[in-house]
Formats: structure tokens, sequence, C-alpha cells
């Protein structure tokens, strides 16, 4: 069947279903404002009908919006997750009623450490968890009116999806990244170049060192060949030093680490050399920079994308070893301080520091290594307080200058940037002059500054000293006579680098996509061809002794029918998520990931609503994705998200008591907040015992009395014999601030109770009212009550004491004009996204009618249609008392405003006399400025006041005022 054929079908079942079924819903249309009522009503039947299926619908115009999507953790959904979900819900709502054919997807990124933690600790199979927790989300979600196409959802750990993400992993091992055609090509392609010419003048993007020519690439062995071929894949195996975390047996990212452990569980992180399969997302390096500037996202996640790409130009220069063979390469951005450069320090792990080291430095080093083994990169990077380094004995000899220089090492030189050593310029870097004062080494300024006194170090002013090659020269001149010094005299070459590392790619876990790779006896990999390779079943969850995947304890799994062994790492979590978006343009394709035909109609995501702190992580991976999968020529587009919002937080209120640390005779003590000066506002001595007795946002801090104390103790019962030293008022005072929503701080909302009690339109309604999308914000569910009241006066708008009260009768000016006031703002704020101020002007629309005593059919029609976005139900159920007999949603007529109505017949003007208001006259909103001045002039309380004065001018301000100047 073909698409028209089959949207045509759909559109007669709806038709028939929304006929028969709107026959007798007129006939039990809802007098009285009961949301539950209107949910029960309508929910069954929009899924019945199936309203929100999308097809691939050549005669509209396409818009795909999509939220991230969530990993189903157990706690559930709080009201801060609706937050852009509901946001893209109503965007994706009006762009239907404005014609477009919306993809609007919803899926689970269901792969992840928690349900394996869980699994550790209870023995209960991942699987049977995420089950439970994704039938709980998709309950939470359809509590609040989405408009998501469901028969598209996707799993990301379902074997009918996982096996595509298992085979873009193949496409990526296929592939190398080919400089010169600035895309990738197969890895066959460059085996031929080999052949041909070797690799010397293949441009291509690797991690091999050393060259070959074609006929040594003849003589090499199959193994030699595909250990080589294997440092120029996408998807490659290194050995990489990896953050290492004993207790949860795995190797976690950089961001799982906070502070040296890891952020689950606080246990200690230790750098360990480990094989591992990488992603070569460096060679896409200046592709994701540059094409940042095509995109629609804020200005704020740009920085963070483009600091964590980190592209810096300097030169890579090489330093002769004293006494050896060997030579330290530094990466320098500063090549024009070459002459300041007075000692050379590498980074702890660098593999010189065990070659150059003196016996007599030997135990220092140790020392040393053992220290900077400890700390965390991240913990490296921002430790800028404590200088701390070794002395590894040796030196190496200034290229120009023919000057010793010292080795050390320090921690604050990270091993995976750059060369993983520098030629430390005192002078001019702020590190470095750190590190040579403490340590006492030589500073030999290059910059004469005197000019500018008040430049800092590192400040590229002045004109060069101690630089005989281009002394007297400016920053601009000395850096192009250094670089193409260092060129010519072959010291080293102009070099680009990339703060950027491959990403890390294996997971010595259970629950992700098990690798389709296998090892030959040679050890050499080859791709698994019958895919999805399925995880087997498991029962004992944690990692073997050795720190590999509880897979490896599977004996006939880890062994392919060809009896290699199986790769039994398993993918990260950003596996899945790195390509969903497109697999929801064709969900249930089995023979390819997505298919020409979808993707070419769907092209890319329109809208992408998410929080920003995927910022460096999925956006930046989603994004590598996609341009390999342009290379291929399987995506037509080079980006995958052409517009990003990140919606702000929904901050709760944290209130609590003050405890003394210290227990006063084995009892805990509690102080009123106002009485804690006596102990002093400090975290030594007293800290804060988090309450659920949650008080108003913006009211001054609460108290608990007796009554509350005795609530508290009764809640707590750990603190029932505590000892309570309230205040003169027998009040224990509370403190409150806005913070997260944290079960920690027992404030957490959830979005179930709310629309229990208010029902999802309100809930809705509310979470756009709180305030701009992409600010964060606190919830205050008293704040709720305005909305529910605004509903029941829009309700009443069309009912009275249970009877319909809508007129036939055509609309007068007024009505026109806050209705067409109404369709104006609403559309301008909904194309910006700015939904916070759609609902005041809705609630001043609402108002107005309401003081006009409007019911007529001819604004109430096109205002349920307006506000239908924001509060379907609502919609639907009053759409159906104007006797309609097709569902509202279903419409693509969204109401346009004529900007006629808008322009007053009459304005009325208050008449001042030297700023003093004296009465007030109508106009035709036609009249000219001679005739108001007339007419105001003509007036008998104007003349009154005029005959003892004189008139010097008349200030009329058209619509506003007019104003008449006397003396
Ligand atoms: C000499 C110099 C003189 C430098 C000067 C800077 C200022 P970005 O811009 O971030 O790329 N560097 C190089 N590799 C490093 C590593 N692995 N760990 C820590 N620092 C490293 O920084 C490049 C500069 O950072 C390089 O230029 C090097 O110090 C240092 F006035 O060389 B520079």
């Amino acid at each position: 069947m073909t698409f028209d054929k089959i949207t045509a079908t759909l559109q007669e079942i709806l038709h028939t279903t929304l006929q028969t079924s709107s026959a007798d819903t007129t006939q039990q249309i809802i007098m009285e404002y009961a949301p539950n009522d209107i949910e029960k009503k309508w929910r069954p039947f929009w899924e019945e009908a199936q309203i929100y299926r999308t097809t691939e619908d050549a005669q509209k115009p396409k818009y795909y919006i999509l939220d991230m999507f969530p990993y189903p953790s157990g706690a559930g959904l709080h009201v801060g997750h609706p937050l852009g979900y509901v946001a893209s819900d109503i965007f994706a709502r009006y762009k239907r009623f404005k014609g477009f054919n919306v993809l609007h997807p919803m899926g689970y990124d269901a792969f992840g450490l928690p349900a394996e933690q869980y699994a550790i600790e209870t023995g209960i199979h991942p699987e049977t968890t995420t089950k439970i927790n994704l039938e709980r989300y998709r309950q939470q979600l359809d509590n609040l009116g989405l408009s998501f196409d469901w028969s598209r959802q996707v799993n990301t750990a379902d074997p009918s999806y996982y096996r595509w993400t298992q085979q873009i992993f193949v496409w990526l091992f296929e592939h190398y990244y080919d400089k010169t055609a600035d895309k990738a090509l197969p890895v066959s392609f460059l085996a031929e170049q080999f052949a041909q010419v070797g690799n010397a003048f293949v441009q291509a993007a690797n991690s091999y060192e050393g060259t070959f020519t074609a006929q040594e690439w003849a003589a090499f062995s199959a193994t030699e060949r595909e250990e080589i071929l294997m440092n120029y894949r996408l998807a490659y195996r290194k050995v990489g030093f990896v953050n290492w975390c004993e207790a949860l047996g795995t190797v976690l990212a950089n961001d799982e680490v906070k502070e040296g452990v890891s952020e689950r569980g606080g246990y200690p992180v230790v750098k360990k050399p480990m094989m591992q399969w990488v992603l070569r997302i460096t060679a896409y390096a200046d592709r994701l920079l540059s094409g940042l500037d095509t995109i629609d996202f804020s200005e704020a996640i740009k920085t963070q994308q483009r600091n964590w790409i980190g592209k810096s130009e300097g030169a890579q220069v090489f330093y002769p070893i004293e006494n050896s063979d060997l030579s330290v390469e530094v990466f320098t951005t500063r090549p024009d301080t070459i002459y300041g450069a007075t000692f050379i320090v590498l980074a702890p792990e660098h593999d010189l520091v065990k070659n150059i080291t003196t016996v007599a430095q030997q135990a220092a080093i140790d020392e040393y290594l053992a220290y900077a083994g400890a700390r965390s990169e991240r913990e490296r990077m921002i430790d800028i307080k404590n200088v701390t380094g070794a002395f590894t004995g040796a030196y190496a000899r200034h290229p120009l200058t023919g000057v010793a220089m010292p080795i050390w090492i320090s921690d604050y030189v990270l091993v995976g940037y750059g060369t993983g050593a520098v030629m430390a310029v005192p002078a001019e870097d702020e590190r470095d002059n750190r590190f040579a004062t403490h340590f006492g080494l030589a500073i030999i300024p290059v910059l004469d500054k005197s000019a500018t006194p008040e430049a800092v170090i590192g400040e590229k002013v002045g004109t060069y000293i101690n630089s005989p090659l281009w002394n007297g020269c400016t920053f601009a001149e000395g850096l192009q006579k250094a670089l193409a010094a260092i060129e010519i005299q072959g010291l080293g070459k102009r070099k680009v680098n990339f703060k950027l590392h491959d990403a890390n790619f294996s997971r010595q876990r259970y629950w992700g996509e098990p690798f389709p790779i296998k090892y030959t006896p040679e050890g050499i990999a080859q791709v698994e061809t019958n895919l999805p390779l399925v995880l087997p079943d498991l029962h004992d969850f944690h990692p073997t002794a050795a720190g590999e995947s509880p897979l490896a304890r599977v004996a006939d799994w880890c062994i392919s029918p060809e009896g290699w062994q199986r790769e039994t790492d398993t993918m990260p979590g950003y596996a899945g998520s790195s390509w969903y978006f497109l697999r929801y343009m064709d969900p249930q394709n089995e023979n390819e990931p997505f298919s020409a035909t979808n993707v070419d109609y769907w092209q890319e995501v329109d809208l992408y609503v998410g929080g920003s702190e995927h910022a460096v992580g999925h956006l930046l991976y989603a994004r590598f994705w996609h341009k390999f999968l342009h290379d291929l020529g399987k995506v037509p587009t080079d980006e995958p998200f052409r517009r990003l919002v990140n919606q702000g937080m929904i901050q709760g209120i944290v209130e609590y008591v003050y405890m003394l640390k210290e227990k006063r005779d084995g009892r805990s003590v509690f102080v009123s907040a106002d009485n804690i000066e006596q102990y002093g506002e400090d975290a030594a001595v007293l800290i804060p015992v988090y309450i659920k007795f949650v008080t108003d946002y913006g009211s001054p801090d609460s108290f608990l009395d007796l009554n509350g104390i005795e609530q508290f103790k009764a809640w707590r019962s750990d603190y029932a014999d505590a000892i309570f030293e309230t205040n003169s008022y027998a009040h224990l005072v509370t403190k409150s601030e806005v913070g997260k929503m944290s079960k920690r701080y027992h404030n957490v909302v959830n979005p179930d109770e709310v629309v229990a009690e208010y029902g999802t339109d309100c809930f809705r309604m509310y979470e756009m009212f709180l305030g701009p999308l992409e600010d964060s914000k606190p919830w205050n569910t008293k704040g709720i009550d305005g909305v529910h009241r605004f509903l029941r006066k829009f309700w009443s708008l069309f009912f009275d004491k249970g009877e319909l009260i809508i007129s036939q009768e055509a609309a007068n000016e007024k009505e026109l004009r806050t209705l067409h006031t109404c369709i104006k703002k609403i559309n301008h704020d909904l194309e910006n996204l700015s939904l916070n101020t759609c609902i005041s002007g809705f609630m001043i629309a609402v108002n107005e009618l309401k003081e006009q005593g409007c019911h007529k059919a001819a604004i109430l029609r096109p205002l349920v249609q307006l506000i239908a976005p924001f509060a379907p139900y609502i919609a639907e159920e009053l759409w159906a008392a104007l006797g309609e007999p097709t569902s509202i949603h279903l419409r693509s007529d969204y109401p346009q405003h004529n900007e006629a109505y808008l322009i007053a017949s009459e304005v009325t003007y208050p008449i001042c006399i030297n700023g003093k208001l004296r009465l007030t006259l109508t106009f035709s909103a036609k009249a000219s400025k001679e005739e108001i001045e007339k007419e105001t002039l003509s007036q008998e309380k104007v003349q009154e006041i005029l005959a003892d004065k004189q008139l010097l001018k008349i200030i009329l301000v058209p619509n506003k005022m007019v104003n008449l100047v006397v003396k």
C-alpha cells in the first residue's frame, strides 16, 4: 500500500469513528467544568481514532519536533520533566493546526548504568526493571495530554533497534576519514592506496606512528596489515588510560568522575591502561566546529561545544635530549616565545619519563607519580593553587640557543592533550611562571611591555627582546617569523591541535549493545554479519574479577560459530541515542535503519527540545554520527538538528531546620533558625535537616509550632527523643530557599498528583505560565489555582449553571477587537516559543469577554481553536458543545488575525490642561489632528479655563491624549 492510500484509509476510518462518536458525544456534553470527566471521555476516543498517527504525506509540508527521550529511571517523572514535553507538544499541535505534517515521536533511552547497578544489588534483571519503569513513564506521559505518535516509539534496548546501532558501528569500523575528500571512505579504498603508494602521502585521520612504502606494505603479513588498518578506522581499538573504578568494576567517562571519585557511589577512581574501542570523533572536529555556524542553537551551547572541541593553532617542536638519541616533542600555541623557553615539563604519564629519569632522581619521580596517579584529569585542570612537580634529572637542548633546559614532570601537563609535553615559558605563561617561581627556575622575558605597564602575563603586546631572529617585531610579525624559522630549520612543523579526544566507546558492562565483533585466533577483529547479536540472558551481573564485562562469564555466548572469541565489552549509553531521531522516521523498517524515502521526506529535526546538560555529550556525538551517515549518503543533511531549545529546570523549595552537629546527652538538638547566632551559622556546628512541610515560595521562612514539631517527630522517628530549642513563641523557625527538586529535599512534586487534582489542561497551562521556557524557575503548587480559575472562567463563557449559553448573534466591534488582539498575540508568541506570555494573552482575552458578557459562537469558536494546542481536553469538549461534528485536533485552520479589527473606530482622549486632567472626549478614529484640536477648543469647559489665560500650544499624542499648555 502506498502512503497516500494508507493516509486515505486512515482518514476514512477516522471520519466514520468521529461521526459516530460525535453523534453520541453531543448528547453527553459535560455541563459543569469537571476536567477529569472530560479527560475520561476524550482520551480513549483519541486513542481509538489514532488522531496523532503520522504518515509520510507528500501533500503537506513536514515539520519534525523532537524531545530528548528519557532514560526510564525508577524514580519516574517529576514536574520538571514535562516542561519541555508540554512546550514541544504545544508547538507540535500548533504546527498541525497550521497545516504541517508533524512528526512528534517519543521513545526510551533504555540501556544504562542505573538499571545495571540495581541488578548487581538485587539480582533483578535490568530488562525487568526497565520494562516496569518504561510502563510507569508511559502512564505518566499519557497523563499529560501529549500528542505523540506512539506507533513510532523506539526503545534502544530492543534488539530490533540495537541491531541497527550495531550496524552503524560496523560501518564506522569499515570506514576511515579521508582528509582530501573531507569525508569518510571505505577502508578497502585505503588499503588499495597503501598497496600503490604506501602511507606517506595518504591524507587520512589516523593514530599510526611511522611510514611505509608500497613494497613494505606488500611484504607485511595479513595480521600486520590489519594492525595498521586498525589505526585508521573510525571505530578502532587502542590502549588508553581510562578512569578505572574498582568498586563499580568499570571504566567511567570523564563526566562520571567528580573530584577523583565516581559520581555514582563516590568510589575511588584511578588511571589504568586498557584495550578499548574508541570512536575517531576527532576526524570530524573541524566539521563539528564549522557546522555550528549553520544551526540555530543558543550561543551558550555553541560556546560549550567550541571550547570542548578546543581548536588551537600552533607548532610542534622537537627538543633533543642531552646525552641521548631521544627528543621531546612539544606542542605550543606560542612559538614566538621560544627564546623564553627555559625548561620542559612532561605529563607524569609521558612515555619518556621512564627512559630519561636519572638514578638520583628516581625516588622523587616515583613519589610524584604515585601522587599524580590518584588525581582526576578535572582536578588537575582546575587546581591552580598547588604547584607540584619533580625533576627527572635529564636535560633537553634548546634548538635555537643550545642552552640546556631541565626536564620536569608535573600534572598541570595533561597526557591526552597535544604531545603531553610543553616548552615552559615562565615569562609569558601563568602556569609556567608559577612553576618557575616555586622551583626557582630561570625566567627570560621575551616581550618588552614597558609601553603598556598594565599588561598581564601572556598578553600579546609590546615588541620582542632576547629573540635574535625577531627582536623589535610586534606579535603578529614575530609569530610568522617564528613559524617560518621552525619549519625552515627543521625544528618542527605547524600544527593544529584539538582538545577533543577520540571518544571511548567500551564499557565492561552487561546492559548495553554487544559489539558485533569477534577475534580471529591471530587477534584480528572481524565484524559479525549476522545481526542482531543479542545479549545473552544472565543471572549474575557483577563484572568479573579481572574487570571484564559479566558477558565474559557466559562461555557459550563468548564463542562465535567459527570458534572465535567475541568482544565482551558493550557499547556506552550514548550509542543508541546518537541516531534515534533517524529511526523515528522509519521505526518498523526490518531491512535497514531507515529508508532513503522516509529520510528524504523528513530530512532533519526542525526543533529539538531538551536539557542543556547534554551540550557536549549527546549533542556532539549525535552530530558526529549524523555527519558520518551523511558521508555514506544515508542522510541528506549534514546536521541533524536545525534548531535547539533548552528548557530551564523546575526548582523546588528546599526547607530545613537546624540541628547541632554534636548531640547533647545522647540526644539530637534542633535550634530555631532565629536563635542560631549563639552557635554561629557554621557548617561545622549546625547541619540542615531537610523537611517536607514546604512553605509558600516567596513567604518569609516558616516555623513549626508544637503541633508541627510533633508531626516532624512522627515523620522522623529517629528524632523522636530530640531536644527542640524553640524561640520565645515556642516556634522552631525553619529556613527555606529555592533549589533543586530532589528526593533528598523531600520537595519532589509528582505531576500525576497535580493532574489528578486540577486536570491535564490546567497542569499544562500552569507549567507554561511559570515563566519563559528557557529559564529555571521554582514550582509552587499554590499558584496553580489562578490557572484553574482562568479555565473555569473560560468555561463560563459557554455554560451558566449547567446550561449552554452560546448565542449565534453577530459579534460587535469590541468583541472582535478582543479576539483579534488575542489571535495576533498567540500566533506571534507561539512562533517565538514564548508560551508564558500566550497564557497571559488568553487570560486578558477571557477577562475582557467576560466583562463584555460575550457568549457568541462567532468569537468563542476561534478562541477554542486558539487555545486547543495548550488545553487540548477543554478545547475538544467545548468544540463539541459548539456543535462541531469532528475533532478539533484534526483541523488545519488556526485562526489568523485581521488587522482591520484591531483598529478601534473611536478613541477616547483624556483632555489635560497643563498636564491636569479636565475632561475626556471621544473621537472617530479617523478624525484629523485639526478636527480634534478644534473640537477640544470648542468645549465649554475648556473655553472657561482659557478665558483669562493664553494658549501657548496644543500637544496631541495620537490615540493617547491631548494636553493644552497655557500661561
Ligand atoms: C609555550 C607557551 C608560551 C604556551 C606561552 C602558552 C603561552 P591551548 O591554547 O589550550 O591549546 N600545553 C601544550 N600541551 C599541553 C598539555 N598536554 N597540558 C597542558 N598544557 C599544555 O594551549 C596550548 C598551550 O598550552 C601550549 O602553548 C602549551 O604552552 C600548553 F606564552 O607553549 B604553550
